[in-house]
């Protein structure tokens, strides 16, 4: 199947973020997504650029402030102060409850924090271009399946399911699998299944989608009880409005072996096969590896064969967009095995 890369995702290059309360090395860094081309390649996988701008799509699953702050959100930073070039800026007060988010106020890092769910998400020079390319790479892997092809792949970082209608959040800064999904709508598909394999709830992708029954979100993930992004992702939200009904999260605990993982992809699977849907977009973390750094689930680098098989038996036109996985040396070989498995049944 065809990948569509990111030629600009180098330019989106933090170098560090806060764990536990340390500055630390970004574990989304830019090896990531080298790994997975190099894989690509030796595998014999064909590599396109971005042919579709995916501007008016963004329009469609986020907010137009939201946008317009993250477009120039750097020049912003460094019309502070131009020092700030060489400086990473973190959100560090939050509109939670009781406080307005309709008035943008005039202070950056407020508006920083008004635009984001936590300090998770650090930006460089090349932010916004990094993050547009992807989003552009998701809309061209959409729209060559809306013209009939099997499957393609978006191999992008930074990743987007966090991101939700008008905030960044957990590395991911455009909901590329959202535009994914809403490009296949807007070129034919009725209903759309989005499942998202991410060892973290989708929050984003499903805030997006919460209250719509044409795009039909499930999410297979840790448990928000313990694991990122604590605050959404629970068995009882199962959508609102049009939508209700249209929402599964299967959370499981930290620690979830394999088999009990591929128990729920069998429930999400059955889902999405009684669902109605004309086409499948796969949110692919690669983060439910046994050897990931940040993550608790247990599967082998098989096991993502097998799950690329399952998948395949839908019998769906499927894109896969890339997620998360911080295991930065095998994640080419996982990606590339769910690929390869879909290809091969
Ligand atoms: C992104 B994706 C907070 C650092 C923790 C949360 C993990 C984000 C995972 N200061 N970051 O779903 O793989
Ligand atoms: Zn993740």
């Amino acid at each position: 199947m065809i990948t569509f890369h990111n030629p600009l995702h180098q330019g989106h290059a933090p170098v560090h973020e806060f764990y536990r309360g340390e500055r630390v090395p970004c574990f989304e860094k830019p090896a990531r997504v080298d790994y997975v081309e190099e894989a690509l390649r030796l595998r014999g996988h064909d590599l396109a650029a971005p042919d579709v701008d995916s501007a008016a799509v963004l329009s469609e699953v986020h907010s137009q402030r939201y946008l317009a702050f993250l477009q120039t959100a750097w020049q912003q930073w460094v019309s502070v102060d131009p020092a700030n070039a060489a400086v990473q800026p973190f959100p560090s007060v939050w509109p939670v409850r009781t406080l307005r988010s309709d008035v943008e106020p005039d202070n950056f890092v407020a508006r920083l924090g008004l635009y984001s769910m936590d300090n998770g998400t650090p930006m460089a020079a090349g932010t916004w271009a990094a993050a547009k390319a992807g989003a552009d790479a998701a809309a061209s892997a959409a729209a060559r399946v809306a013209q009939g092809a099997r499957a393609s792949f978006c191999c992008t970082r930074p990743p987007g399911h966090h991101a939700g209608p008008d905030f960044m959040g957990g590395y991911c800064f455009l909901n590329n699998a959202a535009v994914a999904a809403q490009v296949l709508r807007n070129q034919g598909a009725g209903r759309v299944a989005l499942l998202d394999v991410d060892y973290h709830h989708g929050n984003g992708t499903q805030s997006i989608f919460y209250e719509r029954s044409d795009v039909l979100f499930i999410s297979i993930h840790g448990d928000p009880r313990t694991e990122y992004p604590f605050y959404l992702g629970h068995a009882d939200e199962t959508g609102a409005g049009q939508g209700a009904g249209f929402n599964l999260n299967l959370p499981l605990p930290a620690g979830t072996s394999a088999a009990t993982w591929f128990s729920a992809l069998e429930a999400a699977c059955q889902r999405i096969a009684s669902s109605g849907a004309d086409a499948l977009v796969i949110s692919l973390g690669l983060d439910a590896f046994e050897g990931d750094p940040i993550s608790r689930f247990a599967l082998a680098s098989e096991d993502f064969t097998r799950l690329g098989k399952r998948l395949a038996r839908l019998g769906l036109p499927t894109v896969f967009v890339l997620e998360g996985g911080y295991a930065a040396a095998e994640l080419g070989t996982n990606a590339v095995n769910v690929l390869d498995g879909f290809e091969q049944a």
